[in-house]
């Protein structure tokens, strides 16, 4: 994949979500945003754009973002991890950062060059390697507006609670031989 290709998925409905990442070699952690997305029923794009290495194609996109009706964006990346930050200061959508575990610093770079943003410029940055985690805040963003994203969310968060339950009976019973 070259760094500006596009990779929407299957739905006809336009997208809601805009995930963005500042690498293809981040695409294996970053696919679990679309594919938590795609579960819940929430319409997203994902699009490799660097905040350095492509200025020009990220700022094109972050600021036709609104008027193509994304609501929420996801910036990805690791290392000195400006893209969520460039990414906020030019639009007005959440934006979600999602740090990643890239390089010799296990992302610890990446979390602080995501997290510690200037007051008036928000980053909602999720745990290093979240973005599991961002797909799910981003679909409680949407769901705000569209209910059924909000009867999936809570669906899903029934079926883990029941998992869990599950393994804690299990945990309770005695051993059997
Ligand atoms: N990156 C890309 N442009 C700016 C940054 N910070 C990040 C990518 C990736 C890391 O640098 O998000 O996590 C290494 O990228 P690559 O392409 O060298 O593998």
């Amino acid at each position: 994949m070259n760094e500006t290709q596009i990779v929407t998925n299957e739905r006809t409905s336009a997208p809601l979500v805009g995930i963005l990442t500042g690498s293809p070699s981040d695409l294996a952690v970053v696919e679990k945003a679309r594919t938590t997305l795609e579960e819940l029923g929430v319409p997203c794009e994902l699009r490799v754009l660097s905040a350095h290495r492509t200025p020009d194609l990220t700022l094109e996109y972050v600021r036709s973002a609104e008027e193509r009706g994304l609501e929420v964006l996801i910036a990805c990346a690791g290392m000195a991890a400006h893209l969520a930050g460039v990414v906020a200061s030019n639009s007005q959508l959440p934006v979600i950062g999602v740090p990643l575990a890239a390089g010799p610093l296990s992302g610890l770079d990446a979390l602080l060059s995501t997290v510690q943003m200037p007051s008036g410029v928000p980053v909602a940055t999720v745990a290093v390697d979240g973005a599991r985690n961002a797909g799910f805040l981003a679909a409680r963003i949407v769901a705000r507006k569209y209910p059924d994203v909000r009867e999936r969310l809570q669906a899903a968060a029934a079926v883990e609670i029941k998992r869990y339950e599950d393994i804690a009976t299990d945990n309770q019973k005695p051993p059997t031989s």
